[in-house]
């Protein structure tokens, strides 16, 4: 039977002196608490959309407190990391206060709706020295970071082509409303800022390489939505919705790397399908997010599956030691970044996780698929 060596807490990040906050309390903010409650932070306390949400959220999370204001949140001296998981369009706001406070951000993905708002806000960061991460958590999937770790090693030879989808079906019909689906609140781009933008990191971060030109199109497959109804804050009455379900890329990448990419919220029967394929000279490499406990690595002679392997460097008390088989989960994704974020913040470790510089790359990226789709023509991302 397997040896589980559980990393000792000497080992592990033990984050139970790291004070944090989460804002928004949807989807998100629940993944967030979870991931920090598994690293030992203490959850200070959370803010929802009204003080009976907050009350509820806060004891429903495990947190010590609700917060009834922003201002509430970030004057409490325990607060030292807020997470910032709100609707688009508060991001910004709630960012610049939380630094100009000198708190440590994590903001979840897309960090701002315009690319200007994004780069004056990885400026901010910057100048403040704060710890500042964007929350694109499938860099810590174990099996992204060994497809990483082959790239990079050059076991796969040089790369020709980086191709791929993203589909989910949670919008797959005219009554499923989200505050995603409305512009002024989820940004002018839905499926690709939501998701194509995980998708793009992902291509990225494991390959080493940068996007240069896209030419992309879009749909947006119904002309009204509910509004905001699943926040439970919009009014049940349709909304009209401009931004799209449906983005189709085509891209050129450093090195001669071409690919392509197809994201869309309204493909049935696909619930959170992250799919990467890197082709290179001697080999390809397969991530799928929705059979995360294996990675597809494909030769001339064979097709491997290969299994999620305990990461002998385990560095978090997560499931990271977990053996082969017994999946490790999509919250252990936010925990491992969290752990990065927590260990740089307590000794001063490297800046490894993803940060506002990646958040605003992720929106320059973003517009140019919005301006590719509107112009129909190649927009060339310097
Ligand atoms: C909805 O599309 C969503 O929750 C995204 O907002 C997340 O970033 C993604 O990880 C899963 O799907």
């Amino acid at each position: 039977m397997f040896d589980i060596a559980v990393p000792s807490a000497q080992e592990a990040i033990l984050a139970d002196e790291v004070g944090v906050a989460i804002l928004g309390t949807g989807f998100a903010g629940r993944m967030h608490a979870q991931a920090a409650r598994m690293l030992g932070a203490r959850l200070v306390g959370v803010m929802a959309s009204t003080p009976a949400r907050s009350d509820a959220a806060a004891a429903e999370l495990g947190a010590e407190q609700s917060f009834a204001s922003v201002a509430e949140l970030l004057e409490h001296p325990a607060v030292e990391v807020v997470h910032v998981c709100t609707p688009n369009a508060l991001h910004v706001s709630q960012v610049e206060q939380a630094l100009a406070r000198g708190k440590h951000v994590i903001c979840e993905k897309p960090l701002a709706t315009t690319a200007q708002d994004a780069e004056r806000l990885s400026g901010l960061a910057r100048e403040s020295g704060l710890i500042a991460a964007v929350a694109f958590a499938y860099r810590y999937q174990a099996l992204t970071q060994d497809a990483r770790a082959k790239i990079m090693a050059g076991e796969l030879g040089r790369i020709r082509l980086v191709h791929g989808t993203y589909l989910q079906d949670w919008l797959l019909y005219p009554s499923d409303g989200d505050w995603r689906a409305v512009t002024e609140i989820g940004g002018p781009s839905r499926a690709f800022a939501d998701v194509g933008s995980h998708w793009c990191d992902l291509a990225e971060w494991m390959t080493g390489e940068r996007i240069t030109d896209i030419a992309a199109i879009t749909s947006t497959v119904y002309p009204t939505r509910p509004g905001a109804a699943s926040s439970g804050d919009g009014a049940a009455e349709p909304l009209p919705v401009t931004n799209e379900d449906i983005a189709c890329l085509v891209f050129r990448a450093t090195n001669g790397i071409v690919g392509t990419l197809t994201v869309s919220q309204v493909s049935p029967g696909r619930k959170n399908r992250l799919w990467l394929e890197v082709d290179a000279a001697e080999a390809s490499v397969v991530f799928n997010q929705e059979n995360a406990e294996w990675l597809w690595l494909g030769r001339r002679d064979a097709g491997l599956q290969i299994a999620r392997d305990r990461r002998p460097d385990a560095q978090i008390a997560d499931s990271s030691f977990l053996p082969p088989g017994h999946a490790r989960g999509f919250v252990e994704c936010f925990a491992g970044l969290f752990s990065d974020v927590y260990k740089t913040l307590r000794n001063g470790a490297a800046r490894t996780f993803p940060t506002f510089d990646d958040g605003a790359r992720s929106a320059i990226l973003t517009e140019a698929v919005l301006r590719s789709a509107t112009a129909r023509e190649w927009v060339h991302i310097p």
